[in-house]
């Protein structure tokens, strides 16, 4: 596990780079025009609920850093569960993390998942490196295909493995705009291609948190039998609103966060 927070996000956002091309562009679009660097609202991470690698497992890594458990999150339709956790230090980015209910799924998508889960050594999950160690095990072109027929989630693991799917921009500390319309109007005239699912902005003032995110880049991963292109990581754009009591509002919205799950669909 890490001792060093700051070391832990800077090697998450150095593995996310190397596979999203796209971002170096975005944050220079929403950042290079103010004097600091833009402010993260938080990271998502996915998994499968095994106990070798369940979220409880990655979770473990950010409540040895004194992060807490915030709120939980039921995603009936996708078979997911997914926890919040927040810092005391408010300017560290908030971290989401899912699981896929394998219990749910085919007896098949079960089995080839227990598979590559297996092929983990057991050390490797508590390691420094394990959220941004990438997959631990080959997938051939057709287990892909296979897996994504059934749970487009299940496909992303088994292509990525380990690593912040997105960094979220927190549009409450942009100097240069002021709403998320703004923001999706610059990155749609850059040429960026925005989640559609669920309308390009979801949520609202009312649930205190508006969200968008660009698609995924497609980009080559190396399958057992030969390189092929697919969905990576995206870019995520967060405005969030204040509660009655004055104070920010730090908690997801279910609603939302599910069409924000589809960033990673093929287009
Ligand atoms: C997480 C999707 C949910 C949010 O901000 O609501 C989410 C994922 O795609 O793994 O990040
Ligand atoms: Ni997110």
């Amino acid at each position: 596990m890490h001792t060093d927070v700051k070391a832990l996000f800077e090697n998450l956002w150095q593995n996310y780079l190397s596979v999203t091309p796209s971002t170096k562009k975005v944050h220079e679009l929403l950042g290079s025009s103010q004097q600091d660097d833009v402010i993260n609202d938080h990271i998502a991470l996915r998994t499968f609920n095994l106990p070798k690698v369940s979220l409880e497992k990655l979770a473990a890594h950010f409540l040895a850093l004194g992060y807490k458990e915030c709120g939980e999150y039921h995603f009936e339709a996708k078979k997911l569960y997914a926890k919040h956790f927040e810092h005391a230090d408010s300017t560290l980015p908030k971290v989401f993390i899912s699981e896929l209910l394998l219990e749910q799924c085919s007896p098949s998508l079960k089995a080839t998942i227990e598979s590559l889960v297996a092929q983990i050594p057991e050390e490797a999950v508590t390691a420094d490196n394990f959220l941004y160690s990438g997959t631990h095990w080959q997938v051939d072109r057709a287990t892909y295909e296979s897996l994504l027929a059934e749970s487009e989630y299940a496909a992303w693991v088994a292509a990525w493995g380990y690593r912040a799917n997105h960094f979220t921009v927190s549009v409450n500390y942009l100097q240069n705009f002021s709403s998320l319309e703004q923001v999706n109007e610059a990155l749609k005239t850059a040429g960026f291609l925005l989640n559609t699912s669920g309308g390009e902005i979801k949520g609202t003032p009312e649930v205190y948190l508006e969200q968008s995110s660009t698609l995924a880049d497609i980009v080559p991963v190396a399958f057992s039998d030969g390189d092929a292109h697919i969905p990576s990581c995206f870019y995520e754009f967060a405005r969030r609103y204040t509660l009655p009591n004055g104070a920010l509002y730090t908690g997801f919205v279910a609603a939302s966060a599910d069409k924000i799950f589809e960033s990673t669909n093929a287009r």
